[in-house]
């Protein structure tokens, strides 16, 4: 078997498809590399197969979400941990299909392999994914059963065919970036966050404590305030007892010379909050009653229906007084809730809930900063400035979990280098905090300039989140060529390796450079130079 596309030898020109449910009108046209289908689709479409090839020996897969791997694998693989996640956090944190996801291993939006790759390049109602079927790879577009009485768009699809892997991921990126009419943010932050340290520990003293010692020793431009302020999750004007309230914390934080931010869950109500006892009706429901989302904070959290315009009213609301309170910048979690398949008071699709929902807080925030958080990433392009693309990191390395199954540095900065095609075309790259303080951590100090040199050198976002008392002359020299190493052009090569990477950057204030990061547990060797595990060096391009 070839390539097949709608089950028909791939070819060029038009295409009409009707599966009883659903009619498709489509055109596959030559492009530069490859193949693209566009098209309409209208009636109430369920799951739709775009496309049908033999399965490659070994690939890049990717998950739906920020805090999901991207990872290489073979057809017999899946992405390992997904079940037990799905049993301890809920069935809808890491993809809005789960029958699939249990059943067959699932890459959402694209899939590539050493010569080729296969993407959509929207999300706009559907959702794209991808499924190894036996010895075949097949793409469709999940419709959910929506009604579409009129025509609307099919999402584009292409298919590039070429080398090496990682140039099909930047042309990739490009043209879903021009489908997605994005502006990248040219103000690329740098940060202190207070997760990694204090957790929902967070007290006013901390606050104040790493204000104080910010301002004249770090270069940070953001003081971002995270989980562990607010009375309840869906309560977010309320902070907790004990905390500034938040005029007064947006006020205390840019008086120390620094923009606010601040975290919300925004699409999330906890069973205890005073959001769900109060509108049990605004959450996504399931025969009649509310659906639980996901489990977290040891509570059952439920999902807004952002579909329902008082929603949108009250999420309009609530970051319009963020906002006039001083905060602008805005780390925004868990924002998968709102892609859950569910009732909702209107007939749009799980996908076209969620990007209703960030088109709101968008309205509402003008042009603060957004960074999404356990976000669906293709739905996400043009509605957010930065975006997480890696699962939490942790102050360990320990590479010996598999991705889903718990957090670690290792598995965070890995993510960031296998998305690092995303950066600056779709939204600035966040992977996640450096980690740099001198007690309270069990990360070597090869391995937190591994992952501050990589973060800098991909010119991704760079956000600290330590106690800064902790934090001594070496930890923030470190810090300062992390943010240093950014503003060039970046490719990045060694996808498909053994965790060997190779960061070229050129056109920044840095000059050209080449930076090696060994993320694996042996030493490895690179035209003749060898670099001991968890090391990164610096080699003449
Ligand atoms: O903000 C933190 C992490 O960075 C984020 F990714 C998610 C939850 C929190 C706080 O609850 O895991």
């Amino acid at each position: 078997m070839g390539l097949n596309i709608f089950g028909k030898a791939l070819a060029v020109g038009p295409l009409v498809h009707d599966d009883g449910r659903a009619r498709i009108e489509a055109v596959v046209e030559p492009i530069k590399g490859g193949h693209k289908i566009t098209g309409t689709v209208k009636g109430r479409p369920g799951t739709i197969e775009i496309f049908r090839a033999p399965a490659p020996g070994e690939f890049l897969a990717n998950n739906w979400q920020s805090w999901g791997p991207m990872q290489r694998l073979t057809p017999g693989q899946k992405f390992e941990g997904l079940e037990e996640r799905m049993k301890n956090q809920g069935r809808f944190v890491f993809t809005p299909i789960p029958e699939i996801a249990q059943a067959r291993l699932v890459s959402d939006y694209f899939f590539a392999w050493e010569g080729g790759l296969a993407g959509f390049l929207t999300s706009m109602v559907a959702h794209p994914y991808f499924t190894i079927e036996g010895g075949e790879v097949a793409g469709y577009l999940e419709y959910f059963g929506t009604p579409l009485e009129d025509p609307v768009p099919l999402e584009p699809f292409i298919l590039l065919e070429g080398h090496p892997v990682e140039l099909l991921f930047e042309e990739y990126a490009v043209r879903a970036a021009i489908e997605n009419n994005v502006r990248v943010n040219p103000w690329n932050p740098v940060g202190w966050s207070s997760w990694y340290q204090y957790f929902t520990g967070l007290r006013m003293a901390d606050v104040e404590k790493n204000l104080r010692l910010a301002r004249p020793n770090f270069p940070f431009e953001v003081f971002q305030i995270d989980d562990g302020f607010e009375s309840d999750i869906g309560d977010w004007l309320s902070p907790k007892e004990g905390f500034a309230s938040l005029p007064e914390l947006a006020r205390l934080i840019r008086d120390h010379g620094f923009h606010a931010g601040i975290w919300t869950a925004p699409f999330s109500a906890a069973e205890t909050s005073e959001l769900f006892a109060r509108h049990p009706d605004w959450m996504v429901s399931d025969i009649g009653l509310p659906k639980v989302c996901y489990r977290g904070w040891k509570k059952d959290i439920y999902a807004l229906d952002t579909s329902n315009p008082r929603v949108m009213n009250w999420l309009y609301e609530t970051f319009t007084a963020l906002k006039k309170m001083g905060f602008d910048y805005f780390k925004i979690d868990f924002v998968f809730s709102a892609a859950m398949p569910g009732v909702r008071s209107r007939r749009v699709s799980p996908v076209q809930a969620y990007r209703q929902g960030l088109d709101v807080i968008r309205q509402a925030v003008g042009d603060a900063f957004i960074l999404g958080c356990g976000a669906p990433l293709l739905p996400s392009i043009g509605l957010v400035d930065g975006m997480r693309v890696g699962e939490d990191t942790a102050p360990f390395w320990d590479s010996s979990k598999a991705p889903l199954h718990g957090v670690n540095a290792y598995y965070a900065l890995r993510n960031s280098i296998l998305r690092s095609f995303m950066h600056k075309k779709w939204w600035l790259n966040d992977p996640d905090c450096l980690l740099l303080r001198c007690r309270d951590i069990e990360l070597t100090d090869n391995e937190k300039e591994l992952y501050a040199r990589t973060a800098g050198a991909l010119d991704n976002m760079i956000i600290e989140s330590d106690d800064l008392e902790l934090v001594d002359e070496w930890g923030r020299s470190l810090l300062q060529e992390a943010v240093r190493l950014r503003g060039g052009h970046v490719r990045v090569r060694g996808l498909m390796s053994d965790d060997l990477y190779v960061i070229d950057s050129w056109g920044g204030p840095a000059g050209i450079f080449r930076y090696a990061a060994n993320l694996s547990d042996r030493q490895r060797s690179l035209d003749g130079l060898d670099i001991p595990s968890r090391t990164g060096v610096f080699i003449k391009p």
